[in-house]
């Protein structure tokens, strides 16, 4: 890197201060949601250790209250503020053309003003509905409301991203879109495309539904549309970790990028394939066609492709790096990458947790065996070790370079953030062994199984170890949560300052990109995003209009 090179371009550090200023509260509120959030997490992980620590919480009315704060804040509400702040700024760092920051201020505006909706509304305990909200389960219309403004306002962000790249282009005719700035585009472009269907369910039906304008809602038809959406929503917050994996990752080796064009080729599968593959999720559900849940299902298979070009191009590029800091051997050249570094290690975990979380993708993703362990506590594993684990800890590992960077402030002591990333991967590791574990002896997800009734005490005996592992993983994840947050607010706090721009942001070295055809068809992301528009429409259109046209309105329930 250049994580801790000095630099002379102080003037231009100056230069970039608005622009700093906003990622950085997009960046803080997403993570302050986070902190939240996850000290809430102690408390699901003990429920499934079969102690009920809610019974001394008076302000959370239910287990199932907690789970959907739980849930809204680091799967929803975290990633999304996190994913606007970053997704923007380090394209207009590449490619040096200046963002829009009163628009990135009125999306960051319209955001909180969501947050604050959806978060009344939950703390309220007028929208225990989970964060996937299915109906009949129904909240309050402050909370479908707030969730819908959050995605206006990534989409806000969204357009200002591609609007960049379009500016740029004007200025550079014939150049291909420099690395990070395409990844970042095609991210937002395949999030437009996703975001359709979570859009009209909320704001077709259940917001109406909510504010008591339509007596019913068609559940079958309400979850389509959500996961719809609910896959590649999965994407989206993967893939700022992939830019950083990509990007970053073989600069703070001392690397390189080991394939400009597999990196391009990975970024266009994501959005051809991230959204027509929704069913997976759905392979239970009556109303939907066989036929349509196998085209899905195999769908969802190559969209493993992707993940499965980046564990190849992403180990080569450490070990490119590696072998210059003189390794050697089969696998010895691990040991010469730099596992002092925390913002590597935090990273580097994140993506081994990753190839657990994505084999139990694939085991998820085939039909029958999906079966077995749908609906069961082997789905909050497999989520922990994706979205909670190789997500989250490579935006911990991001933050560790990046605070510094925007703020101007000294990391607070590396030490403690090393230690926080190690106590995070563990303890996602161990949640996930005792969450797997327990579905597959049956228990079931979103269950409050520390508060049964007396007749049905006893009832997952068989799980005892398995629960065991899950409530020390619980603890751990507590501590680490404390140490990160020590370690951000320590920074943000810091009264111990350096040069600004002193920690550069690790971008890839250009040269070598002169765009050979294929990397030249490749950036063509507009004829991409039709394609992908046209294969969704495909796999999508048949059962989403027999269901528009077949409607059973159910009415609203609230159960707690
Ligand atoms: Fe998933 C359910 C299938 C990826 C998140 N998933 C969920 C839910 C969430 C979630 C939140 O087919 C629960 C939703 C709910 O509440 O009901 N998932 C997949 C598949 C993939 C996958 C096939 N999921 C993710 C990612 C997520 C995520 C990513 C968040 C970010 N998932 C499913 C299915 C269900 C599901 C079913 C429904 C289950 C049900 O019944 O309800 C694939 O994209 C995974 C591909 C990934 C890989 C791994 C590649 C490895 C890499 C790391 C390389 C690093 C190395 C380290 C080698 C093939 C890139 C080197 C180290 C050195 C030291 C050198
Ligand atoms: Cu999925």
């Amino acid at each position: 890197m250049a994580v801790g090179t000095i630099s002379t371009t102080t003037t231009a550090a100056v230069a970039w201060r608005p622009e700093k200023r906003v990622t950085g509260a997009f960046l803080i509120t997403g993570l302050i949601a986070l902190l939240v959030g996850a000290l809430l997490g102690p408390l699901q992980a003990f429920n499934y250790g079969d102690v009920n620590l809610y019974r001394y919480l008076p302000f959370l009315k239910s287990y199932y209250e907690g789970l959907t704060l739980h849930g809204v804040l680091n799967a929803l509400v975290f990633t999304t503020f996190f994913n606007c702040g970053v997704l923007v700024y380090f394209p207009a760092r590449e490619l040096d053309v200046r963002p829009s920051v009163a628009w990135l201020w009125l999306s960051y505006g319209v955001m909180v003003f969501g947050l604050v909706l959806a978060g009344i509304a939950i703390l309220s305990n007028s929208a225990t509905v989970m964060y996937t909200f299915y109906p009949p389960l129904q909240g309050s219309w402050g909370f479908y409301t707030g969730l819908a403004l959050v995605v206006v306002a990534s989409l806000m962000v969204a357009f200002e991203v591609i609007r960049l790249r379009a500016r740029w282009r004007r200025d550079h005719p014939g150049k291909v879109t420099p690395i990070v700035t395409f990844m970042s585009v095609a991210t937002m472009l395949m999030w437009a495309l996703a975001s359709l269907g979570i859009v009209v369910e909320v704001v077709v039906f259940l917001i109406p539904w909510s504010a008591g304008w339509i007596s019913g809602v068609d559940p079958q038809l309400a979850r389509t549309l959500f996961w719809f959406t609910g896959h590649p929503i999965v994407y989206f917050w993967l893939l700022p970790a992939y830019v950083s994996w990509y990007a970053f990752i073989p600069k703070q080796v001392g690397g390189e990028l080991a394939s400009d064009l597999l990196t391009r080729m990975a970024f266009v599968m994501f959005l051809v394939f991230s959204t027509p593959v929704g069913f997976h999720h759905q392979f239970t559900d009556p109303g939907i066609r066989g036929g349509w849940k196998l085209l899905q299902n195999i769908l969802t298979f190559f969209v493993v492709v992707p993940s499965l070009l980046t564990a190849f191009t992403v180990t080569a590029s450490m070990e490119l790096g590696a072998r210059k800091r003189g390794g050697r051997g089969v696998l010895r050249w691990i040991g010469k990458l730099p596992w002092s570094d925390a913002s590597f290690v935090a990273q580097v975990l994140a993506m081994i947790s990753f190839v657990f979380g994505g084999a139990g993708g694939i085991v998820l993703a085939s039909f029958n065996l999906n079966v077995l362990v749908h609906n069961t506590t082997f789905i909050p594993g497999h989520f922990h070790i994706t979205v909670g684990t190789a997500v989250t800890l490579t935006f911990f590992g991001m933050t560790f370079w990046l605070m510094p960077h925007l703020t101007g402030r000294k990391l607070f002591s590396p030490r403690l953030a090393l230690w926080s990333a190690w106590t995070w991967f563990v303890g996602m590791m161990l949640f996930a062994v005792g969450m797997h574990w327990q579905g597959l002896l049956g228990v079931p997800r979103r269950a409050w199984i520390s508060n049964m009734l007396p007749s049905l005490q006893g009832t997952y005996a068989n799980a005892a170890v398995p629960q065991a592992i899950t409530l020390v993983s619980g603890c751990i994840l507590f501590v680490a949560v404390v140490l990160y947050f020590t370690v951000l607010f320590g920074t943000l706090f810091s009264s111990r300052r350096i040069e600004e721009d002193s920690v550069a942001i690790p971008f890839p070295d250009a040269d070598g990109i002169q765009g050979g055809r294929a990397v030249r068809a490749f950036d063509r992301l507009g004829m991409w995003f039709i394609l992908a528009v046209a294969l969704v429409c495909v796999a999508y259109l048949p059962t989403l209009f027999y269901m528009f046209t077949h409607q059973v309105g159910v009415p609203g329930l609230r159960l707690w």
